[in-house]
């Protein structure tokens, strides 16, 4: 059965692949499922149809059957559960490859997005200034302890799991900042997951939207 994801009609990001969507397109990729693409403007995300899919009108969602689901976490923990390719077989191996999906969302995104947000929205502020090497160093912290548990390693746990694709996303947020480039190691593991054919496929077909040259639902 083919899933339907939504994602924004007009993306801020320009065709980046920043946006979540490109989160549940690639791990779709990965393990080779097919799925349709409902577009969704910024109007339509508050809207009484999309509020019923996602309580807090955003995207990604996901509907496969009788099952919709919101949250990027849960949406990758349900095709990694339905399709070989994103988890180990291995019970504690799995388990460790989860921990890394959690580590992305719970312990790298956050100080992240804080400090996203704040340059997005806060510059002309009076505490900018201050606040903002407050907000670096939160995230240095943590770009410092993930790239010595990487080391030379190709992936976080053995081999590339859902934990390594959303743990990419979420660096990718500072992909060409020097805060990232100060660690060369993840720069070159997001490089090694964006050689992967399934991230190619699923950055094209976001990227299309942007263009125009989109196939979707329907
Ligand atoms: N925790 C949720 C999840 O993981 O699914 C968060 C979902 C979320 O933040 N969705 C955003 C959204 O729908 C889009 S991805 N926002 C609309 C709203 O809240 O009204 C966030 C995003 C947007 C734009 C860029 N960009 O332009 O670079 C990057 C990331």
């Amino acid at each position: 059965m083919t899933c339907i994801i939504t994602a924004f009609a007009q993306s801020p990001d320009r065709g980046r692949g920043l946006a979540r969507d490109m989160r549940v397109r690639w791990a779709l990729e990965e393990v080779g499922q097919p799925y349709d693409v409902r577009l969704v403007t910024f109007r339509e995300l508050k809207e009484r149809a999309h509020l019923a899919l996602h309580p807090f009108g955003q995207i990604p969602t996901y509907e496969e059957g009788n099952v919709a689901l919101f949250e990027t976490g849960a949406i990758l923990m349900r095709i990694a559960e339905c399709h070989a390719g994103l988890l180990p077989e291995e019970p504690g191996a799995r388990a460790r490859a989860i921990a890394w999906m959690f580590a992305a969302l719970n312990t790298l995104e956050p100080p992240i997005v804080e400090r996203e947000m704040a340059s997005l929205l806060e510059r002309d502020k009076p505490w900018y200034a201050e606040r903002l090497p407050l907000l670096d160093d939160r995230v240095r912290l943590r770009l410092g302890e993930l790239s010595v548990r990487l080391g030379d390693a190709e992936w976080l746990d053995g081999p590339f799991s859902a934990g390594d694709l959303l743990m990419v996303t979420v660096l990718r947020r500072l992909e060409g900042l020097e805060i990232l480039e100060a660690y060369p190691n993840l720069v070159t593991y997001i490089d090694r997951a964006k050689a992967r054919p399934a991230y190619k496929r699923a950055f094209d077909a976001q990227l299309a939207v942007f263009t125009g040259k989109v196939s979707t639902e329907g």
